[in-house]
């Protein structure tokens, strides 16, 4: 041979079918080794990553570049295992689940990576032995909030637990260059921050720009005649992005599989654009390309209530698209009969967002692997599921349908006939019921021409559910009657979970401690163990220490809130938390009211300071950047926190703290100090908490409306464990049908006139009584959530709670019993019954 200088063998152009995809050497078989699992082994990785891949001097390294090489080092030891595992799937290629969300709110990658790994102990000692503080690398990383809140965080935790139960799975979805915006407060007032998370490096994310994948949009319709003279229609698209794959790797807990996550991101094509944009000035369409990468750019901030913008609709499609034409073209074998799909895959959609999956299958199926319709239907509606995560009317989802004939065509057409043949199906089900027809059509006429993605997702799905047992029932009985009527079989409902790994072993590692000496290992994936604990929320020694556990992650709190926020909170006091997402329906305001109440009664004299049990009441919230009454409700407490820090009469038993920016991150240190869980949303609104979960499995009591999974906690935890209050949903539907009035509770309830009108004084916003006056006047004349109407409730409860409290012991062995008897919400237990339910039922 001519040795090395021989000319190079030409690359393949990777537009052309089958080349620069395709794995070249099939037959290599290598054992993939990590690198050595110890410190030595640990601190050499270390280094090779800082010089040579980073091509920096250990003595010259900035704290970002340590954490960038300590990531690396770290992922290196779980690429052995990912590789692994992906090779053991395509040897024995079975049914897998692939997971669409828009959203993965993800939280912080090092610590669970290193648990999953169990490598924390040796890392540690190897940054030391090179000088290095490991915490202060740790706290380098900006997680990942590719999610909004309950969402896209039980997105994250379903692929940790599809990793640890070892399930054949992939989770797709869309790499945000801007996650959920970082808060930040002026005045009292949110204002907004890009959420830059990727500007120091990716250290945890491998692109695969050579895996490219086209999707197309806009564009027209026709009719044609194919090759063997039959009359088909195709699209004729008049622009297209690129998809560029980027994967992460989503760990098992110490079980030696690496599953993947596949988020998209969108990259200018040249073809299109340039045709487009092309006016001879070749600078200006280079740069008119950028348009495309928009698509992947930022995730809109709304949780639960979506505006219906089109950059959000081309998001969907855009990740959609990818999605099944990588698996179908990559992940499932070459020439694998497409008619039996429904044996490779079941695809969940994560609420509606990613629905227009179901048109591009048949689109797929048909304009692209030449299927009759007929068969095409058959299999696409067996390849689907619908999880709904919500009943909000205002959070459904709809297209308009001149924005989806605009952007895509060919499924607009699709979407007709779909509707045309289940209005067929309805009809003769329901002869002569028109109007039934006009409730259950995929297509709303009213007050404009839509597609309905619920009603979509039902028609075309396996399953539907819910994510409570309170919110599927509702889901069956009160959003979707008339598809449960046609399908009874078809609604079901899978309650949410939590993933013990990181929101108990990660978060309270003191608890997990104690836990693991006192009923041994294994209860992180076996999560009903925690039962065997029962016993010792009567036993002396485990409840002290138990207490100690709970004082410890209180003085981790104070010292975390004091270096991040500056906010100085007292030593002893009961912790009172409402952290989610700052909605009109989770009733934040409802908490604020009890606290100006409380305050009253101190500084009125009403009840005597040695009758108070001091409470320290910590908020966290994010309000999407448009929803003008959930901002108003910010700078009020805000304000009522600074008033209560600056007031002496009350300094010394009570606290009111907002930190800013509340994420993962800060949820882990938060969620193990609390003593009082606050849920209390107007029943049949929240569909399910995750939150919720979390606290009490954490050993936090929940005061809580008969809501969403609250139900299940109280079920489980038992009456006497759980402050139950406000009205029932039944209760709430008769109020609202009566008619509600706010203004009569205010006007017959003393206390309740008290606090509002001291809200509505100015006392806590400078004597200016018009700061305080949107949220105050919502409440009088509006209050959509009949916070007024729960109030004395609520002050019931809190009444309660204080008693219960001062019975240290009682407080604390129902704190026990709620760790003991929350093991049913690990996420694992979730998948299990999606796994019964839906993907892989017996039957
Ligand atoms: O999903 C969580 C539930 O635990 C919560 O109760 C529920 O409110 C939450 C549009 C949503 N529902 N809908 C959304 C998020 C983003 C968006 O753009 C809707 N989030 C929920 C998990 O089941």
């Amino acid at each position: 041979s001519a040795g090395w200088l021989a000319d190079e063998t030409p690359r393949l152009d990777s537009s052309v079918k089958g080349s620069a995809f395709e794995p070249t050497s099939p037959r290599a078989t290598e054992t993939v080794v990590g690198p050595e699992r110890t410190v030595d082994g640990f601190a050499k990785a270390f280094l090779d990553e800082l010089n040579f891949e980073a091509g920096v001097a250990l003595k010259r390294s900035t704290t970002t570049d340590q954490y960038l090489a300590l990531a690396r080092t770290i992922r290196g030891y779980l690429m052995a295992d990912w590789l692994r595992t992906a090779e053991r799937r395509r040897q024995n290629p079975t049914k897998m689940v692939g997971y669409l969300s828009a959203e993965y709110l993800l939280g912080r990658q090092m610590g669970n990576s290193l648990l999953a790994t169990d490598l924390g102990d040796i890392a540690e000692q190897a940054m030391t032995s090179l000088g290095l503080d490991f915490n202060l690398l740790r706290a380098q990383e900006i997680e990942p909030g590719l999610g909004n809140g309950g969402l896209g965080r039980l997105a994250a935790c379903f692929i940790d637990s599809l990793a640890s139960m070892d399930v054949p799975s992939i989770g797709y979805g869309i790499r945000y260059e801007y996650g959920i915006f970082r808060q930040t407060f002026e005045e009292g007032r949110q204002v907004e921050v890009p959420d830059a998370w990727l500007s120091l490096g990716a250290p945890w994310e491998f692109p695969h720009p050579d895996r490219a994948v086209q999707v197309n949009f806009g564009g027209t319709t026709e009719q044609y005649i194919d090759g063997d003279g039959r009359t088909r229609r195709r699209w004729l698209p008049a622009w297209n992005v690129q998809g560029i794959p980027y994967h992460y790797m989503v760990p098992g807990y110490q079980n030696g599989v690496v599953n993947t996550l596949r988020l998209w991101s969108a990259r200018a094509t040249q073809e299109f654009d340039l045709k487009i944009f092309n006016s001879g000035d070749y600078a200006e369409a280079v740069r008119a390309q950028t348009f495309a990468e928009n698509i992947s750019k930022v995730l809109y901030p709304e949780d639960s209530t979506p505006q219906g913008r089109e950059l959000r609709l081309q998001q969907q499609y855009f990740f959609v698209a990818c999605s099944l034409k990588d698996f179908i073209d990559r992940t499932l074998e070459e020439d694998f009969d497409l008619t039996r799909l429904d044996e490779r895959i079941i695809f969940q959609l994560n609420d509606t967002h990613p629905v227009i999956a179901i048109p591009e299958m048949m689109r797929l199926l048909m304009d692209e692997h030449d299927m009759e319709w007929a068969a095409a239907w058959e299999v696409t509606s067996k390849c689907f599921a619908y999880t709904c995560h919500t009943l909000l009317p205002e959070a459904l989802e709809v297209w308009p349908v001149e924005l989806m004939t605009r952007l895509l065509p060919r499924h607009m057409e699709i979407i007709y006939r779909i509707n045309e043949e289940f209005l067929d199906t309805v009809r003769e089900a329901f002869p002569g019921d028109e109007l039934r027809v006009r409730r259950m059509s995929v297509i709303q006429e009213h007050p404009e021409r839509a597609v309905r993605m619920a009603n979509l997702a039902t028609v075309a799905g396996v399953k539907v559910n819910g994510v409570a047992a309170l919110h599927s029932e509702l889901l069956r009985d009160k959003l979707l009657p008339d598809f449960a009527a046609l399908w009874p079989n078809k609604f079901t409902n899978v309650t949410n979970g939590v993933t013990p790994r990181r929101f108990i072993r990660l978060a309270n590692q003191q608890l997990s401690t104690l836990i693991t000496d006192t009923i041994g290992p294994g209860w992180e994936t076996d999560l009903e163990r925690l039962r065997e604990l029962e016993p010792y929320a009567d036993d002396a020694a485990f409840t002290e220490s138990f207490r100690q556990v709970k004082q410890a992650n209180k003085d981790r709190l104070r010292s975390i809130l004091s270096q991040r926020d500056g906010i100085e909170l007292p030593e002893h006091a009961m912790l009172d938390v409402m952290v989610k997402r700052l909605h009109e329906y989770k009733r934040q305001t409802l908490k604020l009211l009890h606290i100006v109440s409380m305050y009253d009664d101190i500084t009125s004299g009403r009840v005597r300071r040695e009758d108070v049990v001091p409470r320290t009441f910590v908020f966290g919230a994010k309000a999407a950047p448009g929803y003008f009454m959930a901002k108003e409700i910010i700078f009020l407490i805000n304000s009522v926190a600074k008033t209560i820090a600056q007031d002496p009469r009350v300094t010394d038993l009570m606290a009111v703290a907002f930190p800013a920016n509340y994420n993962v991150t800060l949820a882990n240190k938060l969620i193990p100090a609390a003593d009082l869980s606050e849920q209390i949303s107007l029943a049949g609104k929240e569909a399910s908490g995750t939150g919720n979960m979390k606290f009490a499995l954490n050993g936090a009591l929940t005061i809580g409306t008969d809501d969403g999974a609250n139900v299940e906690i109280r079920e489980l935890v038992g009456d006497e464990n759980f402050f139950l209050f406000g009205m029932l949903e039944p209760e709430v539907a008769a109020l609202a049908d009566r008619g509600y009035t706010p203004s009569s509770f205010y006007e017959s309830n003393p206390a309740l006139k008290r606090a509002i009108d001291l809200l509505a004084s100015g006392h806590f916003t400078g004597g200016d009584r018009s700061l305080a006056a949107p949220v105050v006047d919502d409440l009088l004349y509006k209050d959509r959530f009949m916070a007024l109407a729960d109030f004395q409730s609520y002050l019931d409860a809190q009444a309660r709670v204080d008693a219960a409290y001062r019975d240290v012991d009682g407080w604390t062995r129902s704190a026990v019993l709620n760790v003991a008897r929350s093991g049913f919400f690990s996420s694992d237990r979730s998948m299990r019954d999606y796994l019964d339910r839906i993907w892989m039922p017996k039957s």
